[in-house]
C-alpha cells in the first residue's frame, strides 16, 4: 500500500517537472501504458481473493485517475506554452514586399465566352443578356411550355418559394432560350443575337453540373431558313476549332419552341485519351458529340414575343459552353471546372492578356 503511496507522489512529481511533451509522455507509458506500474498493479487484482482486491483496489483506481489527471493538466499547460512560443517565433512582416507576386489567370469558361463574342461580333451578331433569376412564364410559357407541358419536367428546375407579383413562379432560368423572349420584346425583329450565361438544372456528373454555361443564338428576318442555321454553326465551329475539317451532324430532334427542330453533333476522334474534334463522326476512330439543340423558331414563339410570324421567320440555337470549352482545351471531368483547384486553374487557365481576336486566332495560349 505504501509502496503505491510513494510510487504515486514520485510519478505526480515527475509528471508536474516534466519540461516537454516527450517527457510527459515517458510519464505517461512508465505508469498507464501496457507495462507501467499501474497497469501491471491492476491485473495483479485478478489473482487476489476477493477480500484482498477489495482492499487493495481502491488505492490502485485511485493512483490511476490521479495520475491520468495530473498528466492532462500537464499536458494542456505544455501545450498553450508551446503555441504562445510558436506564436512568440513566428511573426509576420505585411509590409515586407511579396516573395511572389499573386497569379491569377482567366477561366477556361471565360475565354471562351469571349471567343464566342468574338467569332459572332465578326458575323455581325450582338452579345444579349438577360436575369438569372427567371419567371416561369419566360422560361416556359413564352418558349410554347405552358404549365402542362410535358417538356417542363425534362428541366429538373429550380424553384423560389415565392412568386412575382403578378402570380408567376421565380426559378433559376433553365436554359439561356428566355433570352430570345427578352430581345423579341425589346427590340422586335429584323435581330441577330448571340447570349452566353449561366444556367442551372438539378443535374450532376461528369458532363452535367447543376449551374452550366449555355449561348443562345437568335436570327430573325424575312426568308431566313435551315440553310442559313447550318451555315452559321459550320463557320462559328471551324473559327472557334481553327481548323477547316469541322463536320456537324444535325439530327431531327423535339424542342417546344423550334419547329423544325435539329440537334448539332460534332464528329471528334481520340487521340492520347483526348477528344479532338474534327472529321465525320461516322469515319473509323471517330464519333459523335452533342453540342446543342436549335431549329427554326415556332411561330408560337414569334407571336408570344410579339413578332408577326407572317413577315418574320428566324432560328435559333442553344449550345452548352462547358462542353465546347472541354472538347477544344482537353479536358474531361466538368466538375473540375467549379472546384476552384488553384492547380487546375493554374494548367488550363489563360494569361489576361491573352485576349481573343480574329486576327491574332482566338484560341492562341499565352
Ligand atoms: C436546351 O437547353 C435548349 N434551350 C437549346 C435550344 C435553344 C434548342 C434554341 C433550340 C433552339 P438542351 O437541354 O439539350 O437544350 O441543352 C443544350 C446543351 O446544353 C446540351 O446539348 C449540352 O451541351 C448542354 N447541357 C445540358 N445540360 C447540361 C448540364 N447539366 N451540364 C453541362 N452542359 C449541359
Amino acid at each position: 500500500m505504501t509502496d503505491i503511496t510513494s510510487q504515486t507522489q514520485a510519478a505526480l512529481a515527475a509528471i508536474g517537472a516534466a519540461t516537454s511533451l516527450e517527457t510527459l509522455e515517458e510519464q505517461r507509458l512508465d505508469a498507464l501504458g501496457k507495462k507501467g506500474w499501474v497497469s501491471l498493479a491492476l491485473k495483479t487484482l485478478g489473482g487476489m481473493s476477493p477480500e484482498e482486491r477489495t482492499a487493495a483496489a481502491p488505492a490502485i483506481q485511485s493512483a490511476r485517475a490521479a495520475i491520468a489527471d495530473a498528466l492532462d493538466i500537464r499536458k494542456a499547460a505544455l501545450e498553450a506554452a508551446e503555441l504562445e512560443a510558436r506564436l512568440a517565433r513566428e511573426t509576420l512582416d505585411l509590409t515586407l514586399p511579396a516573395a511572389a507576386s499573386p497569379k491569377g489567370s482567366v477561366h477556361p469558361v471565360s475565354q471562351v465566352m469571349d471567343e464566342l463574342a468574338e467569332i459572332f461580333a465578326d458575323l455581325g451578331f450582338a452579345v444579349a443578356t438577360g436575369p438569372e433569376i427567371e419567371d416561369d412564364w419566360h422560361n416556359f410559357t413564352a418558349l410554347n411550355m405552358d404549365e402542362t407541358h410535358p417538356a417542363r419536367a425534362m428541366h429538373d428546375t429550380f424553384y423560389f418559394p415565392d412568386k412575382t407579383s403578378d402570380g408567376k413562379d421565380i426559378l433559376l432560368r433553365t436554359h439561356t432560350s428566355p433570352v430570345q423572349i427578352r430581345s423579341m420584346l425589346d427590340q422586335g425583329a429584323p435581330i441577330r443575337i448571340i447570349a452566353p450565361g449561366r444556367v442551372y438544372r438539378s443535374d450532376s456528373d461528369a458532363t452535367h453540373t447543376p449551374m452550366f454555361h449555355q449561348v443562345e443564338g437568335l436570327v430573325i428576318d424575312r426568308d431566313i431558313h435551315l440553310g442559313h442555321l447550318k451555315w452559321t454553326l459550320e463557320t462559328f465551329f471551324k473559327a472557334f476549332f481553327e481548323r477547316e475539317d469541322i463536320v456537324l451532324r444535325l439530327r431531327p430532334s423535339y424542342f417546344p419552341f423550334t419547329e423544325p427542330s435539329v440537334e448539332v453533333d460534332v464528329g471528334y476522334s481520340t487521340e492520347g485519351g483526348r477528344r479532338v474534334v474534327g472529321g465525320h463522326g461516322d469515319a473509323p476512330g471517330h464519333a459523335w458529340m452533342e453540342i446543342g439543340g436549335s431549329g427554326m423558331v415556332n411561330a408560337r414563339v414569334l407571336e408570344f414575343a410579339g413578332v408577326d410570324p407572317a413577315e418574320y421567320q428566324g432560328f435559333a440555337f442553344g449550345l452548352g459552353i462547358d462542353r465546347i470549352a472541354m472538347l477544344k482545351y482537353g479536358m474531361n471531368d466538368l466538375r473540375a471546372f467549379f472546384d476552384g483547384d488553384g492547380r487546375w486553374l493554374a494548367h488550363y487557365g489563360f494569361s489576361p492578356f491573352d485576349q481573343p481576336t480574329l486576327s491574332a486566332g482566338v484560341g492562341a495560349k499565352a
